[in-house]
């Protein structure tokens, strides 16, 4: 297989990680994919060796400034030369409005969220300055572009994912670093099984009455990105499922 370089997902044990784990094992890259539940990072480790790629996996709790400070530290010098570094894991925690809210879920989504991207492109990005290039993606999400009733903290979260990835931006391509910031609607992944505790019936009502995206969509863009030719940068893309025209706006049964 040919080699295209090493690629870190965060949150690979999952919807859009693992999708996008298994797109960028088919495009050539060796991976360390990231997640706390190390028997979905075992399995996945185990498929996509069988390809062919390099896999390492890293299982710490993002939100754990020592956790991600260890593990990066202890890569393997062979595996140091990240080239793309995929910002993915994040996650929604309830929907409820602000007088309602519950603290330990906003902490969740801000420790999440802003801080562990936060904290895992400290340890990542002198890595890719000294060897004088690198891609960065960011998932943010359309809840970063607008909000919606109860998304409040999410979204917050979100729109400084989108505001890290304009500092970001501008901060690193005098290192010769791309950053790319991708805001999608709603896909149907663990996300609402995880923003409803594992409420499946609520979870799954989210979904029905129209065509979500699904976690490849969103894989098949991050290609797109990393498929540009070095002197393009594509700095954002917002992707949206069609019966979702807004945030917090979905159509249902109009057979969309
Ligand atoms: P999933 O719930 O399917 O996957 C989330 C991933 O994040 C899992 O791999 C999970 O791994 C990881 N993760 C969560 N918390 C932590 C943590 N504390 N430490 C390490 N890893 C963690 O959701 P999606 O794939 O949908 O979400 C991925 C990203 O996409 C998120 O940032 C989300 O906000 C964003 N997004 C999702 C949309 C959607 O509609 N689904 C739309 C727009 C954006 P583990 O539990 O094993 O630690
Ligand atoms: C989640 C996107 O539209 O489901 O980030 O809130 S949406």
């Amino acid at each position: 297989m040919k080699e295209n370089g090493i690629a870190l997902i965060t949150g690979a044990t999952a919807g859009i990680g693992q999708a996008t784990a298994i797109k960028l094992a088919s495009m050539g890259y060796n991976l360390i994919l990231t997640g706390r539940r190390f028997e979905r990072l075992k399995a996945l480790k185990v498929q996509l060796e069988a390809i062919g790629n390099k896999i390492l996996i890293l299982c710490f709790d993002i939100r754990n400034w020592g956790e991600v400070q260890a593990a990066i530290d202890n890569i393997p010098d062979s595996w140091k030369k990240i080239n793309v570094l995929i910002n993915n894991a994040g996650l929604a925690a309830g929907l409820s409005k602000i007088q309602d809210g519950s603290v330990d879920d906003w902490d969740q989504m801000i420790d999440t969220n802003v801080k562990g991207l936060l904290y895992v492109s400290r340890m990542v990005l002198p890595l890719m300055i000294v060897n004088g290039s690198g891609h960065v993606i960011n998932i943010g999400s359309i809840a970063g572009k607008e909000v919606y009733d109860g998304g409040n903290i999410y979204c917050g979260t979100k729109y400084m994912v989108d505001a890290l990835s304009k500092s970001m931006r501008r901060e690193l391509i005098e290192q010769n670093i791309k950053v790319t910031a991708i805001h999608p609607g709603a896909i149907e992944t663990e996300f609402s099984l995880v923003r409803f505790k594992g409420d499946t019936k609520k979870a799954a009502k989210v979904y029905e009455g129209f065509e979500n995206l699904i976690a490849e969509d969103i894989a098949e863009s991050i290609e797109f990105v990393l498929n540009r030719p070095a002197r393009v940068n594509i700095n954002e893309l917002i992707i949206m499922p069609k019966a979702q025209p807004a945030a917090g706006v979905i159509i249902k049964n109009k057979n969309l």
